[in-house]
């Protein structure tokens, strides 16, 4: 596959960009060879610089549930840019996009739009520090909430890829107050409860972990957190930042039945564009400012461009919920058809899926926490996937990261991932 262009990119990118990149996770680093640099998409599809096109499973690390340049999000981005980029005041979009999103998700009823999941899951923790007057709250090893300081400990995604889970700049007065349990663990929560009794404002959570590759809650899991939560008078903090909307709806949260008391949103929220967003009862978020005395703003916050995008995506997953089960359909075809590849193979590696999230381990063990997920071999990841790229398939450069399959992959792209799948898994056992 001729890569000149990205390569060329990529050596003008490094002398300009830290690592030739504007998020970690893209440079390929613990997959080997250089990043791909795109120049446009459309479906299920990415082209590159070169021309070369690839069916895209990370749709943008979640966003594209609805494949790339989707007419309606695009026609909706058209008409508000027309009308300036950015009011710095408030506009009617930010209503509606609140309406929709309180009417989507029952736990929510009061909501405030920012940039990022980042600034999502910072501004829920000050939250829940600042109603409950605790400084203290638990976060899951592996779990990655954002690059906020108090969260880069044991974290996931591009920390865990690196293997920098405490980054540098990262004070010891920060991450004194975050305090840590193995995904899964209850037993473990309760140690920490009892260590810490009276001090902890938070437990958060994402309900189910993408960022150790994809890993699913135990049945009792969530449940018990939330069970916990409500005898020691701490908030339960759902971060949906890659779930909500995808795994359905109303997010991971209905899908499973359990009702946080903050919700964190990102990805899908925006359709692309940067939008964040955090969620309550009207008694937590009343303590935000400028109702209440907890800081936080945001010059872009509630753009009408951004907003016009979410509305258009959130608009069409609310009218049309029959897209979850389609995306989810697919999904279990590419699982169902790789299970079947792996055992023609005798090969014994874990997958794990929900709705449309899943991700191949090169493992034999179950992987149900971050100690397990680690326990997979990256090495064995790394040829998986640039092989899988080779043929056309874009996964996502990280071992540590779940896919996301959109509602524009089709039976041609099933077919053409399965036979890629089964070619690059026998090449590999051969050299093995
Ligand atoms: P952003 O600041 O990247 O919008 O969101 C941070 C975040 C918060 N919470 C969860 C559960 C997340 O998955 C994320 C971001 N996810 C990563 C992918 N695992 C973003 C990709 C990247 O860092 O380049």
């Amino acid at each position: 596959m001729n890569t000149r262009n990205s390569k060329a990119l990529f050596e003008r990118a490094k002398t300009l960009i830290p690592g030739g990149v504007n998020s970690p996770v893209r440079a390929f680093k613990s997959v080997g060879g250089d990043p791909i640099f795109m120049s446009r998409a459309k479906g299920a599809y990415l082209y590159d610089e070169d021309d070369n096109a690839y069916i895209d499973l990370i749709n943008s690390w979640g966003p594209m549930i609805l494949g790339h340049a989707n007419e309606e999000v695009e026609k909706a981005i058209f008409e508000a840019v027309k009308s300036s980029t950015s009011f710095g005041a408030p506009g009617r979009r930010e209503v509606e996009i609140a309406e929709l999103i309180i009417e989507m998700v029952p736990s929510i009823e009061k909501i405030r739009m920012v940039n990022s999941g980042t600034e999502a899951t910072m501004s829920a923790i000050r939250l829940a520090r600042g109603y409950t007057g605790k400084n203290k709250f638990i976060k899951f090893e592996g779990c990655y909430h954002g690059h906020g300081d108090a969260f880069l400990v044991a974290a996931g995604s591009g920390a865990a890829t690196l293997g920098v889970p405490d980054s540098p700049g990262v004070t010891k007065g920060t991450s004194r107050d975050t305090l840590l349990a193995p995904y899964n663990d209850l037993r473990a929560i309760d140690r920490v409860l009892a260590e810490n009794e009276n001090e902890i404002c938070a437990i958060i959570v994402e309900p189910v972990a993408g960022n150790m590759g994809c890993v699913l809650p135990n049945d009792d899991f969530l449940q018990g957190l939330r069970a916990r939560c409500d005898a020691h008078k701490i908030l339960l903090i759902f971060d949906e930042v890659m779930t909500g909307f995808r795994l359905s709806a109303g997010g991971a949260q209905e899908l499973l039945g359990v009702k946080p008391d903050l919700t964190t949103f990102g990805k899908i929220i925006g359709g692309g564009l940067p939008v964040g967003a955090y969620g309550g009862s009207r008694e937590i978020m009343n303590q935000i400012a400028p109702e209440g005395p907890i800081y936080q703003a945001g010059t872009l916050s509630g753009n009408p461009v951004a907003m016009a995008a979410g509305m258009a995506i959130l608009r069409k997953l609310h009218e049309h919920p029959e897209i979850y089960k389609q995306v989810e359909q697919t999904t279990r075809q590419i699982t169902t058809g790789t299970t079947k590849i792996l055992s023609r193979q005798g090969l014994k590696y874990t997958i794990n899926q929900i709705g449309s999230m899943y991700s191949l381990f090169f493992t034999d063990q179950k992987v149900t926490n971050f100690e397990t997920a680690k326990s997979t071999d990256t090495q064995l990841f790394g040829a998986y996937f640039r092989g899988m790229l080779s043929r056309g398939i874009y996964l996502a450069p990280s071992q540590f990261e779940s896919l996301f399959i959109s509602n524009v992959i089709q039976s041609a792209e099933v077919a053409a991932i399965l036979r890629a799948t089964e070619e690059v898994l026998l090449e590999m056992h051969e050299m093995k």
